[in-house]
Parts: C-alpha cells; sequence; structure tokens
C-alpha cells in the first residue's frame, strides 16, 4: 500500500526526473513529504510563474518534460504564466496542482478552480486524478503527452485526499517516446520540388529538435548550397557564422532577408509553425495560400495546413524529417549557390552594431564585448522588451541548447529560465538579459539563483521605461505618455541585498570591467545598464519615432 503522493514520486523517478520546480502548499503535502525520501531535486522558488517558467526553460532545453508542482488557486492561477509560455513555444512540461479535497469539490471551496476549464485552452492536456491507483497510468500518459506530436504543457490537478489515501497501484513504467518519419513518397516529391528550385529557402523553427538533428541540418544546407534563416527565437538551431546562415526571420526582420524569403519559389519550413511574428504577421508567407511552393514539415499533423496550405506537407519531428533528408542527392550544382553566399553577406552586415547611439552608454560596443567574451555554449535567456533586440539582432548564436526566450513575447521569462539553465548546466555561463519593467515581473527568482548557488549574471538593461510600449505609444499618439515611466530601484544595491554581487554600469567603457567583476565574483549578479531611453531601437530614437508620427 502507498499514498497518492508516493506514487506521483514513483512515476516520475519511472520517468527519469531529476528534478522539479515548485512553490509549497499545504494541498500537496504528501508528495512533499515523500520527496523527502526521493532522490529527485527540489528547487523551491518564489513565484510560481517563475516555477514555471523554469519547468519551460528545463523542457526547452532537454526535450523532456520540465516538472513544477503548485498549490490550488493563487498558485496555479500564478503558474499559467508559464504554461502559456510552453503551450506557444511547443515546450514539453508537466504541472501538478494540489487540489481541493475531493468532499469540497463544485462547493467553490478555499482556492477551488475548475482546471480543466481554467486551463482548456492553454494547456495541452488537463487531467484530475481521481483514484490514487490511477496515478501511474496518468503520469506516464503524461510524459507521453507532453512529449508528441507537438510537444506542450500536460496539467494534472491533484485532489489532497486521493494525495494521502493508500492504495495498491501497478508499478509505474517510463513513457515511451513516439517518432513520427517522413515516406518514402513525401521524399521523392520533395526531391522533384529542390531538383525544380531556382531560389528555395529553408526556415528552421519549433522543438523536437537535438544536437545531432542540428548537424544533420548543417550538413544538408552544405551539400545543396541551401539558404537557412532561423524562425523567431529559434536562433540555436543554426550556427550564425556559418556561411549558409541567412538571418533571423523574427520581429523587425532585415528588409533584405525579407525579400529573399518573400521571392523564394521554394519554402521549406522545417519544425516551426510560422507564426504572426516570424511571417511579420503573415507577409513573408501569406495565409491561407503562400506565393511560394511551401514544404511544411511538422510532427503533428494537426499543424500541417491549418495556417498554410502546404504544396507538400510532410508529417515528421524535425530530427526525424533531416535524418531522411540527409539521404537525398541533388542532380547537378545548385544554381542557387551564389544567390546563398550573397545571403549570408548581407546577414553579417545586418548583424554589425551600431558603436554609437544616444547618451553615455552603446549597446553596440557591449554585444560586441560579450561577443568576444562568452564562450560559444553560453546560454543567453531573456523575456520581452525592446531591449531584446540587441541580443537577438547582434548576438551570433553558434551552438545548440544555448538559447531560452519565449515566442509568446511573455516578459519576466529571463531570470527564471537563467536560473533553470544554470541549475541544468552549472558548469556553462548563463546571462539572462532583461529590460528594467522584464526584471521586476519575476526578479525575485534572483533570490533562488542566490539559495542555490547559481551563479548566473543578469544584464539589467534598465531605461526608465516599458520601452516596447512607449516605442508604440509615441509612434500612435505621440507626446501622449500614459503609463510607461517607471521609477526603478537600484538594481546593483537589489543584488547585494539579495546575497548576489551587484554592478552600475553609467558608460560604455565601464561594461567590461563590470562584467568581468561580475564573473569573478562566483556569485548571482546583477549587472545594470543605465541605457539612455532616446536608444530605444539600434537604428531609431524616440523623438525621431515621436516626430515621425
Ligand atoms: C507579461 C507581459 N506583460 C506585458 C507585455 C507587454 N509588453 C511588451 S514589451 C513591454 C515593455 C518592456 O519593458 P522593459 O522590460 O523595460 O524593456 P524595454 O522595452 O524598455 O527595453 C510590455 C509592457 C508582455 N509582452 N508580457
Amino acid at each position: 500500500m502507498k499514498t497518492g503522493g508516493q506514487l506521483i514520486v514513483e512515476a516520475l523517478e519511472a520517468n527519469g526526473t531529476d528534478r522539479i520546480f515548485c512553490v509549497p502548499g499545504e494541498s500537496y503535502l504528501a508528495v512533499l513529504d515523500a520527496l523527502h525520501d526521493s532522490s529527485i531535486r527540489t528547487i523551491v522558488c518564489r513565484q510560481e510563474g517563475g516555477a514555471a517558467m523554469m519547468a519551460d526553460c528545463q523542457g526547452r532545453l532537454t526535450g523532456k518534460p520540465g516538472i513544477c508542482f503548485v498549490t490550488r488557486g493563487p498558485g496555479a492561477t500564478n503558474a499559467s504564466a508559464g504554461i502559456h509560455i510552453a503551450m506557444q513555444d511547443s515546450v514539453p512540461l508537466i504541472l501538478f496542482i494540489g487540489q481541493v479535497a475531493s468532499h469540497a469539490k463544485e462547493r467553490e471551496a478555499f482556492q477551488e478552480v475548475d482546471y480543466k476549464r481554467f486551463f482548456g485552452d492553454i494547456a495541452k492536456w488537463v487531467v484530475e486524478i481521481d483514484d490514487a491507483a490511477r496515478i501511474p497510468e496518468f503520469v506516464t500518459r503524461a510524459f507521453a503527452v507532453a512529449t508528441s506530436g507537438r510537444p506542450g504543457p500536460v496539467v494534472i490537478s491533484l485532489p489532497e485526499d486521493m494525495l494521502t489515501s493508500e492504495v495498491e497501484a501497478p508499478e509505474a513504467l517510463p513513457y515511451t517516446p513516439v517518432e513520427t518519419y517522413p515516406g518514402e513518397t513525401e521524399l521523392d516529391a520533395l526531391e522533384m520540388l529542390l531538383a525544380g528550385a531556382k531560389r528555395p529557402f529553408v526556415i528552421l523553427g519549433g522543438t523536437r529538435w537535438d544536437e545531432q538533428a542540428v548537424a544533420r541540418m548543417r550538413a544538408i544546407a552544405e551539400t545543396w548550397s541551401l539558404p537557412v534563416g532561423c524562425s523567431f527565437r529559434r536562433q540555436m538551431l543554426f550556427d550564425h557564422l556559418h556561411p549558409n546562415y541567412a538571418g533571423d526571420v523574427g520581429i523587425g526582420i532585415n528588409p533584405k532577408l525579407a525579400a529573399q524569403i518573400k521571392a523564394a519559389d521554394v519554402v521549406l519550413l522545417i519544425g516551426g509553425r510560422m507564426g504572426e511574428m516570424p511571417s511579420s504577421d503573415y507577409t513573408l508567407l501569406k495565409s491561407p495560400y503562400p506565393d511560394q511552393a511551401l514544404v511544411h514539415v511538422h510532427a503533428d499533423a494537426g499543424e500541417l495546413g491549418r495556417v498554410y496550405r502546404p504544396t507538400l506537407a510532410i508529417n515528421a519531428s524535425p530530427a526525424a524529417f533531416v535524418e531522411a533528408f540527409a539521404r537525398l542527392r541533388l542532380a547537378g550544382a545548385p544554381s542557387w549557390a551564389a544567390e546563398t553566399a550573397k545571403a549570408h553577406a548581407a546577414y553579417l552586415e545586418w548583424s554589425t552594431p551600431p558603436q554609437t547611439g544616444p547618451g553615455d552608454v552603446h549597446m553596440g560596443p557591449i554585444m560586441d564585448y560579450l561577443e568576444k567574451v562568452l564562450p560559444e555554449d553560453a546560454i543567453l535567456a531573456n523575456g520581452a522588451g525592446n531591449y531584446a533586440t540587441w541580443v537577438h539582432r547582434f548576438h551570433r548564436s553558434r551552438r545548440f541548447a544555448t538559447q531560452a526566450a519565449p515566442t509568446s513575447g511573455s516578459m519576466g521569462y529571463g531570470t527564471p529560465a537563467a536560473v533553470a539553465a544554470k541549475a541544468l548546466h552549472p558548469d556553462r555561463e548563463v546571462i539572462a538579459f532583461a529590460g528594467d519593467g522584464c526584471f521586476l515581473m519575476n526578479g525575485q527568482e534572483f533570490a533562488t539563483a542566490v539559495q542555490y548557488d547559481l551563479p548566473i549574471i543578469v544584464i539589467v538593461v534598465n531605461n526608465g521605461i516599458y520601452g516596447t510600449i512607449r516605442m508604440h505609444q509615441e509612434r500612435e499618439y505621440p507626446s501622449r505618455v500614459v503609463a510607461t515611466d517607471l521609477k526603478n530601484p537600484d538594481f546593483a544595491a537589489l543584488a547585494r541585498a539579495y546575497g548576489g554581487h551587484g554592478e552600475t554600469v553609467a558608460k560604455t567603457a565601464e561594461f567590461a570591467p563590470a562584467f568581468e567583476r561580475a564573473r569573478a565574483s562566483g556569485k548571482p549578479a546583477i549587472v545594470e545598464i543605465k541605457l539612455d531611453p532616446e536608444a530605444i531601437t539600434p537604428t531609431r530614437t524616440l523623438t525621431q519615432i515621436r516626430d515621425k508620427a
């Protein structure tokens, strides 16, 4: 006989879980108690949104579900921020929620929420376990659902009395990963399409990639001289210094790259959904009928033909697809090789930062410095804000599993993601970028970094405004500023108050020594950059935007 709490922990162990992120609650004490006897590492966080984002980052970097435990009601609603991110980003995650006891259900008991309804639209599957004997079945199924097809978050609600009940249950067996391979017919059709192509273009996106798949894709690009772009916030899928790399298909895309994609005759979209942001609001590829012949490769058949009618639909995971694609050969030399080289030259020009700008701190030289000193395997995390443009446009990503940024554009992601990344890879450098607005959405997880001795460096780009919104505001309603000014704390002092290391950078030249002191401190650190709010984009000032409105 075992308690529900013990069975949950055993099922997690059986499925290979080695850590969980949580905020405790009295609703799932029986699970916490079972964790006491387990080798699973428990990372206790400061807010459930941060905990869920950590689980998302774990899932994003490993391809295996990140695990998060929260309490009912307020815990679950806080965690929803991370669930939405995992959903939009196709990241495997399992959120366990302590639920009210069975006798109290449907009375709007203390902190009671109907999770099927609450999470219905932002989770892949939501289930409540009423019989502890079925825990092994449901937990293993949750792993299968979270990782198969298009991965995503699963929510499991755990009534309190179910967790304390003692039952006999079958042993939990690990989930069986499901692979989806392309068929010979699809590969023949792909070969034919590429044989007739004059201006092909490859866009990589989505999840279900791994290091080997990325290496295979690189070899394919070389064999076929294909120009390759990475979808919004999927830059870790292709080496940016590779001569076939054409650029980031994201927000504020290089106009030359946009023109190249629009003019392509065949677009090979591997793994991505080509949503509103990467498609520049459905203009690069038109929905539902693209101008280009679209080959769409996706692990979930439900995504094929959902937004774009593809010329050729291939239901396969990126990893399985590139394995098969690597076996195809082109007859003769590709006619587009010169265009591919030109596209890379255009990328290099686009990703070279300006060296000056308004104010005393210039982000261009700072990005140059980071590019020089950060190792190729450093992990960069960020949330949303105009500051992120500096990272996405000027960081030349080299390797797989080095990026953690939500395509949902959720603020507050960078700091918790960095904590999870550092816990996963203590030997690698982990840098979070945040705006002043972004940081304070989940900045309290800096305390988690201190608690677990995880020396992340958070670069807070402080311009004293919710910059992105101010930019839109000045463009749409010039000089009518509402709700976008911020009065901020002293971020370096805040870092020290938490027990970390703090630095303030008010001039460009101060950045390098400040960053090196942060690195040498061996502590979690915040490096605050005091950026002039006029430096709202790498190329335009707020005043220019206002004057042009
Ligand atoms: C959770 C969340 N809330 C609100 C927004 C809307 N939003 C997008 S960017 C932004 C401002 C970001 O400000 P900051 O982090 O200071 O960066 P900056 O743009 O100034 O560089 C806001 C409020 C969002 N994307 N996510």
